[in-house]
């Protein structure tokens, strides 16, 4: 098992009496389900919580946790996976769902976006991810095709630091694994000429096909130039020059070649720090037979680069704020 992963089955017992302290029917009342998912992390076992803070503190050059071995109901007591989103406001809280939301108050601020693609993203907390047979090409809920390498939310200027990604039901031949490429392995690969292009170079991302108008600014390599931050789209930053196609594409093959698939099954949760991977879905088959993999997922800030202002409560929305 890789440094990357921690065996959370020595904890399983523990971490389900926790879900159960847990508001039984989230929905009912977001605030406070998020409220007790924030007192209930400080009794997350400690040891685990040391992980997650160790992590949190100083990053890993594979720029994931993976925690294996959550509790999670027997697959027929759980609900067929959702064919549409949100879900019954009724519904009882999934073991799954309740990880995500105790490792993420452990990790900062639970945080619900406005993604600035007008309405066709709900703006909430707690996101699905199931295949959809007419998913648009760069959304989570394709399956036949592969989902390209990318950052979530890059033209946000309070871009989340992780995406957490917890695993109610893997896909049925175990083809879907989410792809991480890591820009701590990465970055060796490049030239110091791709690098230094790369590095504060302002490229406009268009966010919105149908308001061409609607562009936010973003750098592929930021931050320490010894150790940078990445933030890559390859269909979304509009490339100028003829450099900047080169050096994009040499930044796309070095992420593809340190490449990692990470299969999720369930009682599985991936914490992606978005700052330092970026990251894809391979494709897979879908049956639509109730039985399809189904994720949730939510965004975290934490207080470095501006993510966080202070005073903000977990589960508040924040406004679309263009990245300058
Ligand atoms: O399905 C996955 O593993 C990742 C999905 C994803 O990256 C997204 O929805 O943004
Ligand atoms: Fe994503």
């Amino acid at each position: 098992m890789s440094a990357s992963t921690i065996d959370c089955s020595p904890f399983r017992e523990e971490l389900a009496e926790l879900a159960s302290a847990l508001p039984g029917v989230p929905r009912a009342d977001l605030d406070v389900f998020f409220q007790e998912s924030v007192r209930l992390a400080e009794r997350l076992p400690s040891e685990l919580r040391d992980r997650v803070d160790e992590f949190n503190d100083n990053g890993n050059v594979d720029g994931y946790l993976l925690l294996r071995g959550l509790p999670v109901e027997p697959d027929e007591d759980l609900p067929a996976t959702p064919t549409a989103s949100p879900p019954p406001q009724d519904r009882p809280l999934l073991s799954m769902e309740a990880m995500l939301c105790l490792i993420g108050s452990q990790l900062g601020l639970l945080t619900a976006y406005d993604q600035g693609y007008g309405n066709r993203r709900s703006i909430t907390v707690l996101h699905e991810l199931y295949p959809t047979p007419e998913a648009h090409h760069l959304s989570g809920g394709t399956s036949t095709i592969q989902l390209e390498f990318h950052t979530d939310l890059s033209h946000h200027a309070h871009q989340p630091n992780y995406i957490l990604l917890s695993c109610s039901r893997g896909d049925h031949e175990g083809k879907a694994a989410t792809l991480v490429g890591s820009i701590r392995k990465a970055l060796p690969l490049l030239s110091p000429e791709v690098r230094s292009h790369l590095f504060d170079r302002v490229f406009t991302r268009q966010f919105d096909a149908a308001d061409p108008g609607a562009t936010a600014n973003v750098k592929p390599l930021y931050g320490d130039p010894d150790d940078p931050f990445v933030s890559f789209n390859r269909s979304f930053l509009t490339a100028e020059t003829e450099e900047d196609v080169a050096a994009l594409d040499a930044l796309s093959a070095a992420l593809t070649a340190v490449t990692e698939p990470v299969l999720l099954t369930r009682g599985d949760l991936l914490v992606i720090d978005n700052f330092r991977i970026a990251h894809g879905r391979a494709p897979f088959s879908a049956r639509w037979d109730g039985r399809d993999r189904w994720l949730h997922r939510a965004y975290v800030r934490t207080k470095r680069n501006g993510q966080f202002e202070g005073g903000e409560r977990p589960g508040a929305i924040i406004p679309f704020i263009p990245r300058r």
